[in-house]
């Protein structure tokens, strides 16, 4: 290891580098509670050839997925860990149809949504995916019970937000809300280690990554948007396509490398596929803190509030000169649909 100045992710958590933030302490707990998942997700994926985990566990979820083996190592990673902080007042996780409630001898002040095993299709075949969360505060006075009211919320309210992402390295990327920071797992010491600070995503880029087999069914505007950046319309160079299907992937290179990611709703999902509270609203929250922008095609998805722990959206997110384009030809193009949100799900 060359770097001379070793920061672990616990030891950054706990410094001064984030003068504002509101309970650090709570914060660092919670965090090393969710690097705790992370490891262990991490080390179940890699050891998965071994230990007979790939494949599938023989449940569908409420989505009507096929649940994988190691969906159901990272869900229960995900909840214990968080659970034996006691700093959590209950969970949404994409694999359980309801709010998971902690009981009162464990519980804490925080919400927090979690998709333990983004991508989980790739899994079988050794490539790249993630888990993503996002933080709020519980807003329920009434002691232990909790209501919607804790988890339907607006992204703009969370307190933070991060993603873990199992590649060539395994790296946990977060924000509170001042700034962006990326931690990489050191496998010989078993530490996040701080090697990206104040992470920045460029104001234009030439990379779009959607999937293209949806493209008869799009909308008009990204249908016009797409055709014009790959045939180098106005005298630019086309853009590159690169779609691997996990979207902490596709989220991580967009936010490294710039341009646009893109999941919009279409004429079979009107409301796309990815989901609000574990997928599109903590990955907009990254997004934004990087100086990127993240929209629904009519408003920023941080502004929405879903109506139910599982609402889809459509999405599109990156550089903001590519977000901005996208917009003029959702404008121009889709002036006859309803707000994506206001669209049954
Ligand atoms: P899986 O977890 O079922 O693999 O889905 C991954 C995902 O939710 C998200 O990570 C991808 O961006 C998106 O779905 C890919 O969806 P398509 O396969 O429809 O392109």
């Amino acid at each position: 290891m060359s770097s001379n100045n070793l920061i672990t992710l616990h030891r950054w958590l706990l410094s001064d580098t984030h003068k504002n933030m509101e309970n650090k302490l709570e914060m660092a707990n919670l965090f090393s509670g969710i690097a705790l998942a992370c490891k262990i997700t991490n080390n179940a994926i890699k050891r998965a050839g071994f230990e007979s985990n790939f494949g599938l566990a023989g449940i569908t979820n409420v989505h009507s997925e096929d649940v994988k083996k190691l969906d159901v190592i990272a869900n229960d990673a995900f909840k214990m860990a968080l659970k034996s902080t006691r700093e959590v007042f209950c969970m949404v996780s994409e694999e359980e149809d309801s709010i998971i409630p902690v009981s009162q001898s464990q519980a804490g002040n925080y919400v927090v949504a979690f998709d333990p095993l983004d991508g989980s299709s790739n899994l079988d075949c050794n490539v790249s995916v993630g888990s993503i969360f996002s933080i709020w505060s519980k807003v329920s006075k009434d002691g232990h019970n909790y209501s919607n009211e804790d988890v339907l919320r607006k992204g703009r309210d969370m307190t933070a937000a991060g993603y873990a992402l199992y590649g060539s390295a395994t790296m946990l990327v977060l924000t509170f809300g001042q700034g962006v920071y990326g931690f990489t797992l050191d496998n010989h010491i078993g530490e996040f280690v701080l090697t990206h600070v104040e992470m920045r995503i460029r104001t234009k880029g030439s990379i779009y990554s959607i999937n293209e087999g949806n493209s008869i069914y799009w909308d008009k505007g990204t249908q016009e948007y797409v055709k014009a950046i790959k045939s180098g319309a106005d005298g630019r160079a086309p853009y590159s396509s690169r779609y691997i299907g996990s979207m902490v992937s596709d989220i991580h290179r967009t936010l490294l490398y710039g341009g646009i990611f893109m999941y919009p709703g279409d004429t079979k999902s009107p409301n796309g596929k990815l989901r609000y509270l574990y997928e599109v609203a903590p990955l907009s929250f990254i997004m934004e803190q990087a100086a990127g922008k993240a929209t629904n095609g009519s408003s920023p998805c941080l502004d929405m509030v879903p109506k139910s722990i599982h609402e889809r959206v459509p999405v599109f997110m990156g550089s903001p000169a590519c977000i901005e384009e996208l917009l003029t030809y959702q404008k121009k193009f889709n002036h006859n649909l309803n707000s994506p949100h206001e669209k049954d799900n």
